[in-house]
C-alpha cells in the first residue's frame, strides 16, 4: 500500500535560455500525492547541485504555478534561505529537507503554504519558501521559525520578502519585511 500525502504537489524545472521569456522558462514535469512516489521521483531526478548555474527546482501546491503573477501567490511573499557556504551535499540536504517539511505538513498555518524554489546560482544559491499572504504575520512568522528549528538554521539566515516588492525591485536588493 502506499501513502498518501495531504496534497498533491508539482514539481517544475527552469533552465536558463535568454531567447525566451521568464514564463516561457517554467516546465512542469511531474506531480505526485504519495509518499513513494516522491521517492521514485526524487531518486530519478538530478540533485539541485548538478544543475547548471541559472537552473531553478519550484515544488508547488498542484494548481499553482510558480511565479508571483498567479492568484495563490500574488498577495504573498517568500522566505528566502542564505545557502551560504555548504557543500554541493549540503546544498542537496538543505532542499530535500525543505520538501520533506513541506510535504509533511505537519505544523500549524501549512495551508498557508504555496511552495519552495531553488535558484542555483553559484555563490548565491538561495532555497525560498512561498507563502500566500504576505500581511498575516501570525502565519508567516510561524512558519519561519518552524522552518528554522526543524532546518537547524543559525539565527539571521532568513529573511521575508514580498513578492510585490520583488516584482518592483530597482537594483538587486529586495526589502525584508521579517528577518529570523
Ligand atoms: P530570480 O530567478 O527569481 O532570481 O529572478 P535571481 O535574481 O537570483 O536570478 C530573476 C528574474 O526572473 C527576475 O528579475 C524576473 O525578471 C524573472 N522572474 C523571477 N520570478 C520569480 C518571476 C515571476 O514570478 N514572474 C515573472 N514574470 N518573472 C519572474
Amino acid at each position: 500500500i502506499k501513502h498518501p500525502l495531504e496534497h498533491t504537489w508539482t514539481l517544475w524545472y527552469l533552465q536558463s535560455d535568454r531567447s525566451k521569456s521568464w514564463e516561457e522558462l517554467q516546465n512542469e514535469i511531474t506531480s505526485f500525492d504519495m509518499v513513494e512516489d516522491f521517492w521514485s521521483l526524487y531518486t530519478h531526478i538530478k540533485p539541485p547541485s548538478e544543475l547548471r548555474f541559472g537552473s531553478d527546482y519550484s515544488l508547488f501546491k498542484k494548481g499553482i504555478q510558480p511565479m508571483w503573477e498567479d492568484e495563490a501567490n500574488k498577495f504573498g511573499g517568500r522566505w528566502v534561505i542564505a545557502t551560504g557556504r555548504r557543500s554541493k551535499f549540503e546544498l542537496d540536504k538543505l532542499w530535500l529537507d525543505v520538501i520533506l517539511i513541506l510535504i509533511g505538513e505537519s505544523f500549524d498555518h501549512t495551508e498557508e503554504i504555496c511552495g519552495a524554489v531553488i535558484n542555483l546560482r553559484g555563490k548565491q544559491n538561495k532555497i525560498s519558501v512561498w507563502t500566500a499572504n504576505g500581511q498575516n504575520e501570525g502565519a508567516v512568522i510561524h512558519i519561519g521559525l518552524k522552518l528554522r528549528e526543524m532546518l537547524r538554521l543559525p539565527p539571521l539566515q532568513m529573511q521575508y520578502q514580498l513578492h510585490k516588492d520583488s516584482m518592483t525591485k530597482q537594483g538587486s536588493m529586495v526589502k525584508s519585511v521579517y528577518c529570523l
